[in-house]
């Protein structure tokens, strides 16, 4: 029977090098000649990428409302689940996905202040089983990350206009999240330069690969 493929999702705040690492990771497995599929979220299949432009760039004036984004989350992850990730994984293929559930509990749940409780239930009816075996949180100050992201000179969407104060909310979140389950999310200290930050992906990724042969 064929061996089920591994999913790995990288997570951070704004500008905290979350595309940068994506590069690097996926260059780490084609030369471990490991077969790999790169997704990201919200979005990852035609429909899911549909339902990203809503919740970051819709034109309309009147506020999106937290739980409406919340649910757009999840019905984009339902459609990436289903239709890329659960496809990929039975086949044997490893999955990389920037953004997964965890940032849900630290966008919608921190930032937006959603309850805990409505977002595991969705992480149940939708995630279940699907949970990822490894996951590197790239960690960095907030005003560090907003500073990069400005250096790159690009518009900001719907969610990236948000205040300081939102983001420190996510960062927290996304670090207790990371204190109760250790031996999932990786904290990787994305302050550092990049050749640093590629040397700590690059170890952690070696440790998961070792244990899992
Ligand atoms: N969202 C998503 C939710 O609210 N809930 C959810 O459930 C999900 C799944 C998606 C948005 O949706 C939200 C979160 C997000 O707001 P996104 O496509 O993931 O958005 O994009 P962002 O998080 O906005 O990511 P960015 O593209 O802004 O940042 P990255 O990818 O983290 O950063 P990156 O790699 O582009 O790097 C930023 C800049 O820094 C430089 C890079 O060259 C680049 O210019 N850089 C470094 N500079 C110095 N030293 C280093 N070590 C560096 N690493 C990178």
């Amino acid at each position: 029977m064929m061996t089920p493929g591994k999913l790995i999702t990288i997570e951070g705040t704004e500008g905290a090098g979350k595309s940068t690492a994506l590069q690097f990771v996926q260059d780490y497995f084609v030369k471990a000649n490991q077969a790999i599929v790169i997704t990201r979220e919200p979005g990852g299949t035609e429909i899911a990428e549909e339902i990203r432009r809503v919740l970051l760039y819709s034109s309309k004036t009147e506020a999106m409302q937290p739980d409406t984004e919340l649910l757009l989350m999840f019905a984009s992850r339902a459609q990436h689940i289903q239709q890329c990730i659960v496809p990929a994984l039975s086949a044997g293929t490893w999955v990389v996905s920037d953004r997964y559930v965890d940032a849900s509990y630290a966008y919608q749940g921190g930032g937006r202040g959603i309850d805990l409780h409505k977002i595991q239930t969705l992480d149940q009816l939708v995630v279940g089983k699907v949970y990822p075996h490894l996951t590197l949180l790239l960690d960095i100050p907030v005003e560090l990350g907003v500073l990069r992201t400005e250096k790159r000179g690009l518009p900001k969407d719907r969610i990236e206009q948000e205040k300081k104060e939102f983001f420190e909310r996510v960062r927290q979140v996304y670090l207790e999240r990371a204190k109760h389950d250790p031996g999932r999310i990786k904290i990787i200290d994305a302050s550092l330069s990049l050749a640093e930050v590629q040397a700590q992906i690059r170890s952690v990724l070696d440790t998961f690969m070792a244990e899992k042969s």
